[in-house]
């Protein structure tokens, strides 16, 4: 079936695409938009056209697989504007998801019906890009500046409802009569003169709009190029003619579809969607059913992991130790729901609906009628065995049990069950109910279903899950530590913390490895004993300088939290540099990037090379959702790529690094990872 067909309802010509699964802009629904309308241009009897689509949404955007490859004429650009200048009205009929690309021909249309639950945005700053078919132009005029850098630049999309407010959409269709209501409203404006043309329209901008919002949004955009590049076009071609604006907008979109940031987070677009992906378990596996899961421990990581299901509808059994953790922990949770809905992000309906879902317990027994039971108490191999070996006991046939761990062996774990098919690492990162990033480990004995469960399972609760195998740290953590190993040797060898972290926040990351150790706690795994000084965190510790929560670690706080270098710091490092005998030297800028960052490529390599991640693409996934690596780079194994694996290479060598045979071969052969 041709993915655009043509059926007339009386004086309408209705254009329906059909191009699942998400009705994307490929050459064939290009083509067919501009038959459609050569085809009511051509034909008298035609008063007006109706553009719509079959499936489960409205165009979704360009189709991202073809960028990069030769455009096949009609492009975009000229489908859209050869909509505008039809001379009988057309109007878009839009459900589902009306994005980028999909958005433009829509703004393209004289006029738009949409269903109260439709969503239109301008996601292409995600990718690296900007709205190539006009949006950069139609959206300030139809919808005013403000709205237009807001949509633009952040990509988030808007309601059918907040799009009506705004002006963009012109009338509210019934959810189950889109079609129809789309082609009423057809007729009533068959005769209308002259037509809405949006490129005719004027454009104002407020003095000071356009410096105003870079001001307020200039963390947020802080390395990327293309809101900036947006604000650009907008700023210097609002009040232009339309074709001059266009015009800028092509150049724009040229100059940062060709660059590497919008290749680095294209590239993650797709890894999201691989890494649900498992390479031996079939898509169409039957999955388990998970109507209650249990939560042990009402602490930090177990209040979040619940609030993940209790705000997708899912019941909770939540159990403590002792009521006084168990109030407390239920006191965070229902705190957390409530400062959401301070901001307006959720109704306190909402709130009281989740919360209804919870049942806190002090009765372990209660485990029994769960489906899932996640345990995330603190890390010690004989706890978890020992809470593991009491759940064997109780839970019900076919229950998946799953811990949280962060670095333990999910294999040893499972042997201390009779049932280890059953048993699966479900790691959340901090804070859980915020952080996208899911690790699903994947023990030797892991049922295939139950991994399917699982990964379903993330989906609905909105995180992006990656399978792990079972090794120290898993991938995520397994790579932090030589970043953390390489980051102390050089505050011995010469560097300051703050140098080191300075680096590491211009590459893009929220935070360097010394604030990371502030904020996580200098104190986490330490031993404990102020009389054992074997280092300079040793030393920190005994001194309380335990990070952020006690005003002083590797930073001075002030009441805000807000750092500075300590000298007290630099005097326990200079201390310890004597102490060892260190040789010090003038440590570069780059070369922390290549005794940090590099380290991590090369563990990532290893990680690959034993089996402990599917796929190259799966690794960058882990740093980007669970770590902030800057998406502009791709995450490490694609930002490796970029730089080159030959240099990488080298530079380990001349470091003394060991390197992995994977990433030796890569470089020799002139490959890359992704
Ligand atoms: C643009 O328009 C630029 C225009 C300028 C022109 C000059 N192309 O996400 P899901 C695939 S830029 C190709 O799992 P959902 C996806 O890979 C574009 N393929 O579904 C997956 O394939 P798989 C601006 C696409 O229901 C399948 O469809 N638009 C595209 O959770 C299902 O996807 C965007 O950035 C595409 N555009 O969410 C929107 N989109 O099954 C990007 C999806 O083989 N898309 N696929 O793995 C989305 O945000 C979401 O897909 C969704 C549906 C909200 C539309």
């Amino acid at each position: 079936m041709s993915a655009v067909t043509t059926e007339r309802k009386g004086d309408i010509l209705v254009i329906t695409a059909n191009n699942p699964p998400v009705n994307a802009l490929g050459f064939d629904v290009r083509a067919g938009l501009e038959a459609g309308i050569k085809e009511a241009q051509g034909d008298s009897t035609v008063k007006a056209v109706v553009i719509r689509c079959d499936g489960r949404t409205f165009f979704a955007g360009a189709d991202i697989t073809e960028f990069g490859k030769p455009l096949q004429e009609p492009g975009l650009p000229t489908v859209v504007n050869m909509i505008e200048a039809c001379e009988k009205p057309v109007i878009a009929a839009v459900h589902g998801t009306a994005l980028g690309g999909g958005f433009e021909v829509a703004l393209g249309c004289h006029y738009r019906v949409a269903v109260p639950s439709a969503k239109l945005g301008l996601p292409e700053v995600k990718l690296g890009i900007l709205p190539g078919a006009g949006g950069t132009q139609r959206l300030p005029r139809l919808a005013g500046v403000e709205v237009a850098l807001e949509m633009a630049t952040k990509g988030s999309p808007i309601s059918a409802k907040q799009a009506k407010e705004y002006g963009i959409v012109d009338k509210l269709a019934d959810e189950d009569s889109l079609t129809d209501d789309a082609i009423a409203f057809a007729n009533d404006v068959a005769d209308k003169r002259p037509l809405p043309v949006t490129s005719q329209m004027t454009a104002n901008a407020e003095a000071g709009v356009f410096d105003a919002f870079r001001k307020a949004n200039a963390r947020k955009f802080r390395g990327f190029e293309a809101p900036e590049e947006i604000i650009q076009v907008i700023e210097s071609t609002y009040d232009k003619p339309f074709q001059e604006g266009a015009e800028r907008e092509r150049q724009s979109f040229m100059k940062l579809i060709m660059g590497t940031q919008s290749a680095a987070q294209r590239h993650i677009f797709f890894a999201e969607r691989k890494a649900s992906k498992i390479d031996d378990v079939p898509d169409d596996i039957q999955k388990r059913d998970i109507k209650r899961v249990g939560v042990i421990g009402a602490g930090t990581m177990g209040g979040g992991i619940s609030m993940n299901f209790l705000s997708a509808g899912i019941p909770v059994t939540i159990v403590e130790m002792s009521q006084e953790a168990l109030d407390r922990g239920t006191g965070v949770m229902r705190k957390n729901y409530e400062n959401t809905a301070k901001k307006g992000r959720i109704t306190s309906d909402q709130v009281e609906k989740a919360m209804g879902l919870l049942t806190p317990t002090l009765d372990f027994d209660a485990l029994g009628e769960c489906d899932l039971i996640i345990e995330a108490v603190y890390e010690n191999m004989d706890v978890k065995k020992e809470i593991f070996g009491r759940l064997d006991k109780l839970a019900k046939s076919g229950a998946i049990l799953a811990s949280n761990t962060s670095y333990l062996d999910i294999n040893e774990i499972a042997a201390s069950t009779s049932r280890p098919g059953d048993v699966v690492g479900m790691h959340f990162f901090s804070p859980a109910n915020v952080m996208k990033l899911l690790e699903v480990v994947r023990g030797d004995k892991t049922d295939k279903d139950v991994l399917a469960t699982v990964m379903a399972l993330a989906k609905k609760i909105r995180k992006v899950a990656v399978v792990a195998g079972v090794c120290h740290g898993f991938i995520g953590n397994r790579m932090l530590m030589p970043r953390q190993v390489e980051a102390n040797k050089l505050l011995m060898e010469g560097a300051t913390p703050s140098q080191i972290d300075k680096v590491h926040v211009e590459f893009g990351m929220p935070m360097g490895p010394f604030q990371m150790a502030d904020l996580a706690g200098v104190d986490i795994g330490w031993h404990r004993d102020p009389n054992r000084i074997e280092d300079v965190r040793d030393a920190l510790c005994a001194e309380e300088r335990w990070g952020q929560k006690k005003g002083a670690g590797f930073y001075d706080y002030d009441e805000k939290r807000n750092p500075s270098p300590s000298p007290r710091v630099m005097e326990i490092i200079d201390e310890w540099r004597a102490k060892t005998g260190t040789p010090q030297h003038e440590v570069s800028d780059q070369e922390i990037v290549e005794r940090t960052l590099y380290p991590m490529v090369n563990e990532g390599a290893l990680i690959l090379e034993e089996g402990k991640a599917q796929r190259a693409s799966d690794i960058d996934v882990v740093w980007i959702y669970g770590y902030g690596w800057p998406v502009y780079r791709g995450g490490p194994m694609f930002w490796a790529d970029t730089v080159g694996l030959k240099p990488i290479v080298d530079a380990l060598e001349k470091h003394g690094f060991t390197v992995s045979k994977l990433l030796k071969d890569k470089a020799e052969k002139g490959e890359k990872f992704n």
